[in-house]
């Protein structure tokens, strides 16, 4: 992948999507080396996530706000080492919140590399929050629901939360727990010594216990598979994506070049007719196309190697379409311009078909590289066929036509 970066061929802004993909993949394999388990807070803005992961840690840590959109990055903290793993407390920018994509996309990406997440709600959970949700919980994560600020609620109320969260998220396998990170201070009225009385305001102590008990628990049973879990599914997921990636630029590049080649065909044929039955010998344009196409695919063909196989295709090609070859494209060319003949028409008829011509050597070259310089079980007869019968022949002409017309017009006006 590291060679992949720097190689020119590549476009940069595909080159750039793969920097991303990699820096995730060096920051996974840092993660495996340093045996570290990532728990993320994740959640809408302002249910507490900072707050909780404060509690959990014993320290003011993360910045907190009545205010939404506190958390703008996401920021972690080792926690505690166990089992020879170092546990991490993630926190990440709250979603939902109005133009926060960017915020979002980050707390997505964390989530997508956690090993724990705790889905923080403050109340029943809401249909953008159960998308949210569904997208997260891959089976290879354990997520625990965490509804937050309980102190806010009666217990009747966190029943009702609890099962309508639990009627919706019935196809997810999730741990349900309940939690005050940071409840609400409390007015009291006192009676004092004399008999009077007097207003106090107590912070109540928060209630952690139940979260703590099922990180441990999760800890205890899965902490180490979590965590090798989710990084092999993570590379084999970015592995796909690279590939996957690189086969679309290459067929684009592909493209580029023989398109590129064609042009110049017809151009220099339509400039310089030559009886139509020459056309597949004037190969230098497409002994050029070959080489090229062959450094896409890594293999960078010499001059004499790409005539061969320029030699290969065209004599298969002339096989195919025999003698008619160039009767009837040229009648069919010409059928597709409505208007009357007229020489630049003739001619650029005739660049039409230099350039189909290039463009098949083309398709059939990019066809045998990707097949890893192979022709397939039954030789190049049966390649070169299968590629002209799946090429739409009057809309390549078409095209060609209409290219080459203009850029003539071009030049004499
Ligand atoms: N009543 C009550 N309030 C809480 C509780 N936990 C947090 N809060 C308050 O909720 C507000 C938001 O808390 P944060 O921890 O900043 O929330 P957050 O989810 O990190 O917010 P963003 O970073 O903006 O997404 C603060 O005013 C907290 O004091 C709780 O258990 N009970
Ligand atoms: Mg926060």
């Amino acid at each position: 992948m590291r060679q992949l970066l720097k190689d020119e061929k590549i476009p940069a802004s595909v080159r750039a999507q793969l920097k991303t993909q990699y820096s995730e993949v060096q920051r996974m394999i840092e993660k495996l080396e340093k045996q570290q388990i990532h728990i993320v807070a994740f959640g809408k803005v302002s249910t507490g996530k900072s707050s909780i992961l404060n509690a959990l840690a014993g320290k003011h840590y993360f910045s907190t706000s009545p205010l939404h959109g506190e958390t703008k990055r996401t920021q972690p903290l080792d926690w505690q080492q166990v089992q020879q793993q170092t546990i991490v407390l993630i926190d990440t920018p709250g979603t939902d919140e109005f133009e926060g994509e960017a915020r979002e996309a980050m707390a997505k990406q964390a989530a997508k590399q956690g090993d724990i997440i705790l889905f923080v709600i403050d109340g029943d959970i809401s249909s953008s929050e159960l998308i949210q949700l569904n997208h997260i919980a891959t089976p290879e994560k354990a997520i625990l629901l965490v509804l937050n600020k309980s102190d806010l609620y009666q217990d009747l109320d966190i029943e009702k939360i609890k099962a309508s969260a639990a009627k919706k998220t019935a196809h997810l396998n999730t741990y349900w727990v309940t939690c005050a990170a940071d409840p609400k201070p409390v007015t009291m009225i006192v009676k004092d010594a004399q008999g009077g009385s007097q207003q106090q305001t107590i912070k109540p102590d928060g209630d952690m216990v139940a979260l703590k008990s099922a990180i441990w628990h999760i800890l205890e049973q899965e902490g180490k598979t979590l965590s090798v879990l989710n990084a092999s599914l993570f590379a084999s997921e970015v592995n796909q994506q690279v590939a996957e990636s690189i086969v679309q630029l290459r067929k684009n590049a592909a493209t580029k070049i023989i398109k590129t080649h064609c042009l110049a065909k017809g151009i220099g044929v339509a400039c310089n007719p030559v009886p139509v039955a020459d056309l597949l010998l004037a190969a230098g344009i497409d002994v050029n196309m070959i080489r090229q196409l062959s450094g896409l695919y890594g293999l960078q063909l010499n001059k004499s190697d790409a005539t061969k196989l320029a030699v290969t295709i065209m004599t298969q090609l002339a096989l195919l379409m025999g003698a008619v070859w160039g009767v009837n494209l040229l009648s069919s060319v010409l059928k597709t311009l409505s208007v009357g003949l007229s020489t630049t028409l003739t001619a650029s008829a005739q660049g039409a078909l230099g350039y189909y011509a290039t463009y098949l050597v083309g398709k059939i070259a990019e066809q045998y590289f990707a097949q890893g310089n192979q022709w397939g079980n039954n030789g190049p007869k049966v390649l070169v066929k299968n590629i002209v019968k799946k090429l739409d022949r009057n809309s390549i002409l078409q095209e060609a036509s209409e290219q080459i017309l203009g850029l003539l017009k071009k030049r004499k006006s």
